[in-house]
């Protein structure tokens, strides 16, 4: 079934980053922050971090931080929790989270709690379980969970909760694998798990793998890289993974490599992105394929990174 091409895809996260001018880099512009944490946490998870330039990076990083506290995508860009999130995550890669002042970060990120628990994920209020999770990762990561009221915050999240077992972005929404990991990885950090019927969402979750062994975000919908990520992740931390096909994921997100120039896309013979390279990359961390570190399913950051966070060295 062929092997993960790790020179290849290197070499093609490394050239992006410099590629300033082209197509992918002129859309991705205004989250150039997103970028930047999925294809340094590729790099981690190939074991090559240190082929980049950590003070470039860290300096990039505080540019983009705006006077209330939040990041936006890039300079000069108002902030968002989006984008937040990918900044510390970024920091966190490097060990440099002491560079950041995390009252004000955290105090950012707490501001837009809503009154129901919710938040929102800028100043001009669009409310998604999106946000939940990025608030209650980032504010984990930071050590100031006491900032918010998790209990409401928790709450919330169960409101957005379907009878399929699934999460939607808002009460009522439908579920969607995406929405999914979003709920169960912020149910998982603040240890809420309970929450779950992990029998009846594992089902959902495991009903997502198609004939060719790729996952769908939902069902009648097409398989896609990216979900190897959302779906596998949930499965993981609801103890479901071994519900699922593991040998048939990983040549589903084989097949979609770039052999030639690297990079992975989101179906076989499709163009290649950062996004799905990452997702594709993660995937197969999670699924323990040879040579990767290994990724943790919530804070979606390596599990060293992870563990020197909380535990130290
Ligand atoms: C740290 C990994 C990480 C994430 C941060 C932004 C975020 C938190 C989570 C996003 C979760 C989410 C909603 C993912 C889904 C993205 C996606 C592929 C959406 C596509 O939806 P449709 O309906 O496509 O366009 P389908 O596949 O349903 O046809
Ligand atoms: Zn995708």
């Amino acid at each position: 079934m062929g092997e993960l091409e790790v020179e290849k895809h290197v070499k093609y996260i490394l050239l992006v980053e410099k590629r300033k001018d082209d197509f992918e880099s002129v859309v991705m512009e205004h989250l150039r922050m997103n970028g930047a944490y999925w294809g340094l946490t590729t790099l981690d998870l190939l074991g090559k971090l240190e082929t980049v330039d950590t003070e470039e990076v860290v300096s990039w990083v505080m540019k983009c931080q705006h006077e209330s506290g939040g990041f936006g995508g890039n300079v000069g860009h108002d902030p968002h929790l989006l984008y937040t999130l990918s900044s510390v995550q970024v920091l966190a890669l490097f060990d440099k989270i002491n560079v950041l002042d995390t009252d004000r970060v955290s105090n950012y990120i707490a501001g837009l709690q809503n009154d129901d628990g919710s938040f929102s994920g800028d100043m001009w209020g669009e409310v998604d379980t999106r946000f939940s999770y990025i608030a209650i990762c980032c504010l984990s990561l930071l050590h100031h969970l006491d900032k918010i009221n998790v209990e409401k915050a928790v709450k919330y999240i169960v409101s957005c909760k379907n009878l399929d077992g699934g999460f939607g972005c808002t009460p009522g929404g439908e579920s969607h694998a995406g929405q999914v990991f979003c709920c169960v990885g912020a149910l998982s950090i603040t240890g809420s798990l309970h929450h779950i019927d992990k029998d009846l969402l594992g089902w959902w979750l495991c009903e997502r793998q198609v004939k060719s062994g790729g996952l769908n975000g939902r069902p009648e919908k097409l398989p896609d890289v990216c979900y190897s990520w959302w779906v596998l992740s949930s499965l993981i931390m609801i103890d479901r993974v071994h519900w699922i096909d593991k040998e048939k994921l990983v040549k589903f997100i084989l097949d979609c490599q770039d052999k030639e120039n690297g990079g992975i896309s989101d179906r076989p013979d499709d163009a290649v992105d950062v996004y799905h390279t990452y997702f594709g990359v993660a995937g197969l961390s999670l699924l323990e394929y040879p040579g990767l570190k290994a990724i943790d399913p919530a804070y979606a950051l390596p599990v060293d990174v992870v563990n020197r966070i909380f535990f130290g060295r």
